[in-house]
């Protein structure tokens, strides 16, 4: 759920079934705001390697680049993108921040092309081929530390209610005025797992 008011954005993620454990931490969930594409979330067509998985690099030109990292302190921009001790871990988790939005996130959250990743799967859910392979973002760490594990895109809703409906594929938003309005994150779907998979489910997604 993305609040605003004006540029001030209280975003809440609210996530289970995901990811447990890295190297016996907490296994850490890079979440962005993703802007400036499609605004919709990779089809399975994406996986043009045939991994089994969709990579940041196959759901870019659904996706786009991370317009807002939703990081638990500090700083909030792509610059954060891997900021791993900076983001929230483990399974299950209530993520809550209020801050100010740069104006690209705001912009694509206005033209409805702004879409929620949760980044980190289970590499045992991965296919052999996947398990080998490193993050395309940072070759110290293995692919299914930052592959998408969820994406949800953003459609407008009424004040503090989700919106209702099935899977959301993109359809587009409705929108004239971003200020004072929610932004419903609609039905974050597995979108990278080749088999096993998790769901962040909708109902946990609600307010
Ligand atoms: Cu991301």
């Amino acid at each position: 759920m993305i609040e605003l008011d004006g540029n001030e954005a209280t975003v809440t993620v609210k996530v289970s079934g995901a990811a447990e454990t890295f190297m016996d931490g907490p296994f850490p969930h890079a979440q962005h705001i993703h802007i400036g594409a499609q605004g919709v979330c990779p089809p399975a067509q994406a996986d043009t390697d045939g991994d089994g998985a969709i990579s940041v690099p196959e759901g870019h030109p659904f996706y786009g680049d991370i317009g807002t990292s939703l990081t638990t302190e500090g700083d909030t921009s792509a610059d954060s993108a891997l900021a791993v001790e900076r983001f929230p871990g483990g399974s299950a988790y209530n993520y809550e921040r209020t801050f100010e939005l740069n104006d690209a996130t705001a912009a694509s959250l206005a033209d409805g092309t702004a879409v929620v990743v949760v980044h980190g799967v289970d590499p045992t859910k991965l296919s052999a081929e996947a398990q080998e392979k490193p993050s395309e973002l940072d070759p110290a760490l293995p692919l299914a530390a930052t592959l998408p594990a969820a994406c949800g895109t953003v459609s407008v809703s009424q004040m503090g209610q989700m919106p209702e409906g099935g899977a959301d594929t993109g359809s587009p938003v409705q929108q004239s005025d971003t200020s004072g309005i929610f932004l419903g994150v609609g039905a974050l779907a597995v979108a990278a797992l080749g088999g096993g998979a998790w769901a962040v489910s909708r109902r946990s997604s609600r307010a």
